[in-house]
């Protein structure tokens, strides 16, 4: 039976990749979408500056917009996808919950609250059981469930698959998107000919977010991953993929072909949006680039390559797509990991 779904922001460039992602989909129906005041009451299609490769779907174009409110959403949508500015979240998600909606969320507000699950379903799906200390601690009957900032995705899944060989210390250096900086990055390609370093706030989501992904929940708290994670986040003149160089020490000696091998072997899950082989391994140490390797797995798929052996562990290079693996897809994908597991 269609889940009828909402996105909250829908017009923004998350907003954009949900209503994609969500065209033909085999769970959910989009019934209600939301914005900002200024666009409630238009068309989506008169509301949204559209910048995604594929045209509005037709339906779509011609749903009216609403103010985000509780009240504004229509009788008969459950959940929730939500890609709000943070600070508009953090105000109007919690009045969503207590009435009652079950909210999978992009949106970087609460990620790291001890009660709200953190999720990427391939890597941690047991950390959804956080939904009962939720419901307990704050009286929501809805349910809230977070995707990791778009970095991050990009690197856990393959920290997830080289964890049995004992990760301590991670350094990672990021090379993101402007698509990640929202329009004004990709419209006015300002970063043309540079680069700028210590781009805000990413470097301490992926300090802490990567730590919480892979720690343990014992039923009542999560504790978090004793590894350390120290990040450089930069941005670079690429429309859309983030390409990350990571540097992983482990306890144990492992040869890049092992690594190479569970990255490879790491299980993907049985959800829609989840790609068969979760890591592509390239052979090739050019590879994987932005613009080549982005869209594999429609846009779901992280790729690795030119794994090497360091003094105290590993190098290699990741890429995710980062609107999608890394944001509307993440939350698409929370979304059927809570219908699977009976939260809707
Ligand atoms: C960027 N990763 O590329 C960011 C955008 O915490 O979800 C997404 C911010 C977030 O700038």
């Amino acid at each position: 039976m269609a889940v009828r779904v909402g996105i909250l922001g829908a017009t923004g460039a998350v907003g954009q990749r949900f209503i994609q992602l969500l065209e033909d989909h085999p769970t959910f129906e989009l019934a209600a979408l939301t914005a900002s005041e200024s666009s409630a009451g238009k068309t989506y299609k008169e509301a949204a500056k559209w910048r995604v490769n594929t045209p509005i779907p037709e339906d779509v174009a011609e749903m009216t917009v609403t103010e985000t409110t509780p009240e504004a959403v229509p009788d008969g949508v459950d959940l929730l996808f939500s890609s709000l500015p943070s600070g508009v979240a953090a105000d109007v998600e919690p009045g969503f919950l207590e009435e009652g909606y079950v909210v999978s969320s992009n949106s970087s507000n609460d990620r790291m609250a001890p009660d709200v699950p953190l999720t990427i379903p391939e890597v941690n799906p047991g950390h959804l059981e956080l939904i009962e200390v939720q419901r307990e601690e704050r009286g929501w009957d809805g349910a809230l469930v977070k995707n990791p900032n778009c970095s991050t995705i990009t690197m856990v899944p393959t920290l997830a698959a080289l964890d049995q060989f004992g990760l301590e210390n991670v350094n990672v250096s990021t090379l993101q998107a402007v698509s990640g900086a929202g329009y004004s990055g990709v419209t006015s390609m300002e970063i043309i000919d540079n680069a700028i370093p210590h781009i805000g706030g990413e470097e301490d989501k992926m300090e802490t977010e990567s730590r919480k992904l892979l720690g343990d929940f014992d039923g009542a708290e999560l504790h978090l991953h004793e590894m350390d994670v120290a990040a450089s986040c930069n941005r670079i003149p690429t429309l859309d993929g983030h390409l990350e160089n990571v540097f992983a020490e482990t306890t144990e000696d492992v040869s890049p072909e092992e690594a190479a091998e569970a990255m490879r072997e790491y299980p993907s899950v049985d959800l829609h949006s989840s790609p068969d082989q979760l890591i592509h391994v390239f052979e090739d140490p050019g590879r994987p680039q932005p613009r080549m390797d982005r869209e594999r797995g429609d846009g779901m798929q992280i790729s690795a390559g030119g794994i090497q052996k360091t003094a105290d562990g590993l190098k290699y290079n990741c890429l995710a797509h980062n609107t999608i693996r890394g944001a509307a897809g993440a939350s698409v994908l929370n979304g059927e990991l809570l219908v699977e597991e009976g939260y809707l």
